[in-house]
């Protein structure tokens, strides 16, 4: 048993500080991206961060995600790297997708990250293209599929969760209740209260969990990792979270309150692990600010590689934009 305190403690460690890590990559996107060194658009997840973390820490290299317009955290989880992350917001060459995507598209088919995607609900009809790859090639592999609150209204969701259900497929449909899509409260955009109850519609197990709290993302994930792997098909598995920011940088976010933002913020997922980890003796004060700075210079270190790399040739401007003949 204290065995087991000590593994579990060490994953917390680990999961504190990826989060940390989510945080400062995307704190200093919002700082650059009001600084205007960042072209396009960008989204940023700060205050959900236990979803991605929790969710990712359950799967291994070769299994799959897929992921949202709002996916910094996602790949991060997936073990992306910083630099070609912060290099692609920057539009250069060095990024994921040669500076040609921008945050939105962020992808490395090698890592099993699918994308994040710019199409709201598109990430769920990936994720059971690849559970369908998954199960005709008898690969032990599992994905999972985040997608937001509004996403859940979409077409294709229902149809990706009804395809993944008829032929049990390992896809774990991960829905991030952060209360809004775009400006408009959850609620406004379901007649039918809680997410769970789409499971139910699908015949597919459901939880709903405190998504600011890692260890309960990560406990519900890998029990429907685990059915996945068995050959138990899809789960469904809500989260209920909260951004902090605006739904996109520059948002004037005049549809919710300020006591709103702040009650939730109460319930910080990086804080609370953080307090919970001091107090019972995991850490001190000392190792905590340690991460943080670890954290810090990790991104220093992003940002530099970003702004010192090229922009891409223009006479590559079309190529890696259509696939090439198969
Ligand atoms: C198919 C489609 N419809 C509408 C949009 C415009 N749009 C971009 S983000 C967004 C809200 C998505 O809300 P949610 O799924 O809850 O994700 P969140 O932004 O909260 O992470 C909408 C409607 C889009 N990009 N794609
Ligand atoms: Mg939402």
């Amino acid at each position: 048993m204290p065995d087991m305190v000590a593994e579990r403690s060490d994953q917390l460690v680990e999961q504190l500080r990826e989060m940390m890590l989510i945080r400062e990559f995307e704190s200093r996107v919002g700082t650059l991206f009001e600084n205007n060194e960042l072209p396009g658009f960008v989204h940023l997840s700060i205050g959900q961060e236990a979803v991605a973390t929790g969710a990712c820490s359950v799967i291994e290299e070769d299994d799959y995600i897929t992921s949202t317009h709002r996916g910094h955290g996602h790949s991060i989880a997936k073990g992306l790297d910083p630099d070609r992350m912060m290099a692609e917001l920057f539009g250069k060459e060095t990024g994921y997708c040669g500076g040609k995507s921008g945050s939105m598209h962020i992808a490395d088919v090698d890592q099993g990250m699918l994308g994040a995607n710019g199409i709201v609900g598109a990430g769920p009809a990936l994720a059971t293209g690849a559970g369908l790859s998954i199960d005709q090639n008898g690969e032990d592999r599992v994905c999972l599929s985040f997608f937001g609150d509004g996403a859940m209204a979409e077409g294709p969701v229902h149809e990706s969760m009804n395809l993944a259900g008829v032929r049990d497929l390992p896809v774990v449909f991960i829905c991030e209740n952060n209360q809004y899509g775009e400006m408009t409260p959850a609620e406004d955009q379901h007649h039918v209260e809680g997410f769970e109850a789409r499971g139910d519609v699908y015949d597919m197990p459901a939880e709903t969990v405190d998504g600011m709290s890692v260890q309960e993302v990560y406990m519900a994930t890998a029990e429907a990792v685990k059915r996945a792997r068995n050959g138990e098909g899809p789960s469904l598995v809500v989260c209920e979270t909260y951004r902090y920011r605006g739904h996109y940088e520059g948002d004037p976010m005049n549809y919710r309150t300020d006591d709103e933002v702040s009650e939730w913020k109460k319930r910080d997922p990086i804080d609370s692990l953080e307090s919970s980890l001091v107090e019972e003796g995991f850490l001190d004060e000392s190792d905590v600010e340690a991460m943080r700075d670890d954290a810090s210079d990790r991104i220093d270190g992003a940002v530099e590689f970003a702004r010192e790399s090229e922009f891409p040739a223009e006479e590559t401007a079309f190529e890696d934009v259509y696939t090439e003949d198969i």
